[in-house]
């Protein structure tokens, strides 16, 4: 589940051009994360993750983020970051437990 792939390479997702048919098919496996981009504007693009299940969470603009209602169980937490990549823990958890796990993730020096 590293790195990304491009999956819409045409505006016709947008069906922003006449004439121009959608291509995108939808989504049939999980991936994390694909990238999501305009042909005609470079500047826009997003990421989306594609999952087969409800654990996931976007981080509040503190950093926060809370995974509710894990069945116990181990897992492997993966945080991902658009420009600094991803970062992994093992976290194990007991029913009605409630557990921190902390990212950090360094910026390379401009
Ligand atoms: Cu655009």
């Amino acid at each position: 589940m590293s790195g990304t792939r491009t999956v819409i390479d045409t505006v016709g997702f947008s069906g922003s051009i006449a004439g121009r048919p959608p291509r995108f098919g939808g989504f049939t496996a999980p991936e994390v994360m694909v990238r999501i981009k305009c042909d005609v504007h470079g500047w826009m693009n997003a990421y989306a993750g594609v999952l087969n299940h409800p654990y996931f969470a976007v981080t509040a603009n503190g950093g926060a983020f809370e995974l509710k209602n894990l069945p116990a169980g181990t897992y492997t937490i993966e945080a991902w970051h658009e420009k600094l990549g991803t970062s992994t823990q093992s976290v194990t958890i007991a029913e009605k437990e409630t557990k921190d796990v902390n990212f950090t993730f360094k910026a390379a020096a401009p």
